[in-house]
C-alpha cells in the first residue's frame, strides 16, 4: 500500500466511526420527548421535574428516604401532572396537603394511608398553585410542588 492509499483508508475509518457515534447520539436524545431542560430554573439539576401534562402517565417522580422528599421542591409542572411519590426509605410514609393535621390547603391531597417501603402513591396536579405536603407520620419531613401554566 502506498501512504496516499493508507491515509484514505485511516480517514474513511474515522468517517465511520464518526457516523455511528452521531446516529447513536441523535437517537439517546430521542428516547423521551417529555423531558425539558429545567437547568434554567436553577431549582434542580433533574431533568424529569420540567414536565408537561400527559393525562394518565407518570410525568414526575418525588422519592423519599432518610426521612427526605427528593427533589425538596418540585416544578414548575404543568396542570394536569401526575406526580408519583416512592418510598424508597425503610420507614413507612403518608404524603398529604398541608395543613398538618387538616390537610386542606389542597383538598384531594392525601394519601388517605401509610405507604409502605417500595411502595407509591400517584396524585394529578389539576390547579395552579405552590402546593406544600408534609409527611404526615412524622410532620417535620415537608416538600412542595409546584403547578405553573407553562
Ligand atoms: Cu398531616
Amino acid at each position: 500500500m502506498t501512504i496516499i492509499q493508507k491515509t484514505v483508508l485511516g480517514l474513511g475509518f474515522v468517517l465511520v466511526l464518526a457516523a455511528i457515534g452521531i446516529w447513536i447520539f441523535a437517537s439517546h436524545n430521542g428516547s423521551n420527548p417529555k423531558t425539558v431542560n429545567a437547568t434554567s430554573t436553577g431549582r434542580t439539576s433533574v431533568d424529569e421535574t420540567v414536565v408537561r401534562g400527559e393525562g394518565d402517565v407518570i410525568d414526575a417522580v418525588v422519592t423519599y428516604s432518610d426521612g427526605k422528599f427528593d427533589p425538596a421542591t418540585l416544578g414548575p409542572i404543568a396542570p394536569g401532572s401526575t406526580v408519583q411519590f416512592v418510598n424508597e426509605g425503610d420507614t413507612n410514609m403518608w404524603v398529604a396537603s398541608n395543613v398538618h393535621p387538616e390537610h386542606t390547603e389542597l383538598l384531594g391531597f392525601d394519601a388517605l394511608t401509610s405507604i409502605e417501603p417500595g411502595d407509591s402513591y400517584e396524585y394529578t396536579f389539576e390547579k395552579v398553585g405552590t402546593w406544600h405536603y408534609h409527611n404526615h407520620l412524622n410532620p417535620s419531613q415537608t416538600g412542595t410542588i409546584e403547578v405553573t401554566q407553562l
